[in-house]
């Protein structure tokens, strides 16, 4: 994963107000945008000019002047200012609302992708069992249905490009659709305020042609041939270790991995442990078991998110970080 935001995807092909416009509901949802930018526009200057022209003529221009006849009723008058902004308001809403539908109800043949947010990071669990950190492949042209939950706080799935967005709660499932039709990187934000490591929440999701999409999937399990050191240090950034650790002794979240290995590690509760493979391990699937002191317990645990493999190599890279 490349953690660097995709800015790109947001500047490139767009206008002043949106990203480039990806998808079935981009278009629809800037449509009714600018309609009712547009429409607050000439509303608000045809208002000013008019109370602007009544201002001028109405003015008292002589100190003698009186107040003349109150007008207490006018039907037309009233008429005119219920009935046309009824109508613009039910323009609007009808509108909105079937927006809100086609992306409320997602099509029956969709790919299901289900997204688990942690702090501070998205995971991407495909059908058939493979979980991907800050990075969410899909085919063009397919609609997905992703299958929303948190472990912990609420966080938020948005991507501008695509124009969606929702909630991602804790004991609970939302759901969002998308169909991308065009090639691409797609930033993806977490867009609910979830603590320290918040502004890093970020994924992409990469959107590829079919025969790309192909290609993707068989070697999907790739990395098997690098060394396993050098996997960890790639692992370190894609599975987001990166947002809460650093590997040149400054602290952040977490305790900086530099020189850790084969250290005397102090726990809470005044004992100490020493770094070896055994103690990385269980840091890494049962976090909370031994928490080092000045730090709170509040990594998430990587169990099952990690193969052995995967495991392996991280501690091979922390091992190389002296
Ligand atoms: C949300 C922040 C966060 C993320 C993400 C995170 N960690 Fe941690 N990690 C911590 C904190 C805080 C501690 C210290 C408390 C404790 O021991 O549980 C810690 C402790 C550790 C330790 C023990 C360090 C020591 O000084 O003894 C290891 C090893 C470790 N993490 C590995 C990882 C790996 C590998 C990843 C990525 C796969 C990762 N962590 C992702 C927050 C995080
Ligand atoms: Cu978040």
């Amino acid at each position: 994963m490349d953690t660097s935001l995709k800015i790109e995807s947001l500047m490139q092909k767009g206008t002043a107000f949106f990203p480039g416009a990806v998808g079935p509901f981009a278009d629809n949802a800037d449509s009714l945008f600018y309609f009712i930018f547009w429409g607050s526009v000439i509303i608000f200057v045809g208002i000013t000019l008019f109370v602007g022209y009544f201002l001028l003529a109405y003015r008292r221009k002589k100190d003698s002047q009186l107040a003349t006849g109150q007008m207490t009723h006018n039907t037309l008058l009233e008429l005119s200012w219920t009935v046309p902004p009824t109508i613009l308001v039910l323009i609007v809403f009808i509108w909105g609302f079937k927006g809100y539908l086609h992306m409320a109800v997602p099509p029956l043949d969709a790919q299901e992708i289900h997204v688990n947010a942690k702090k501070w990071f998205w995971e991407f669990g495909y059908p058939n069992g493979n979980k991907a950190i800050g990075e969410l492949v899909v085919p063009i042209n397919t609609p997905i249905t992703l299958i929303m939950s948190s472990d912990d706080v609420i966080h938020s799935f948005f991507v501008p490009n695509f124009r969606i967005k929702r909630d991602v709660l804790p004991n609970r499932y939302t759901k969002l659709w998308f169909e991308a039709d065009k090639v691409g990187n797609y930033q993806v934000f977490c867009t609910e305020y979830c603590g320290t490591g918040h502004s890093a929440m970020s994924a992409i999701v990469r959107v590829l042609s079919a025969e790309d999409y192909k290609a993707w999937l068989a070697d999907a399990n790739s990395g098997d041939e690098l060394p396993l050191d050098k996997l960890g240090e790639k692992l370190y950034t894609a599975k987001a270790c990166v947002t809460c650790h650093s590997t040149d002794g400054s602290v952040r979240v977490g305790p900086s991995w530099k020189g850790i290995f084969d250290a005397n590690r102090p726990i809470k509760g005044g004992s100490t442990v020493k770094g070896d493979e055994n103690y990385l391990r269980e840091s890494i699937v049962n976090p909370g078991a031994k928490v080092v002191v000045g730090f709170e317990n509040i990594m998430p645990t990587y169990a099952g998110s990690l193969n052995d493999r995967e495991i392996s190599a991280l501690i091979a890279y922390i091992k190389t970080l002296q």
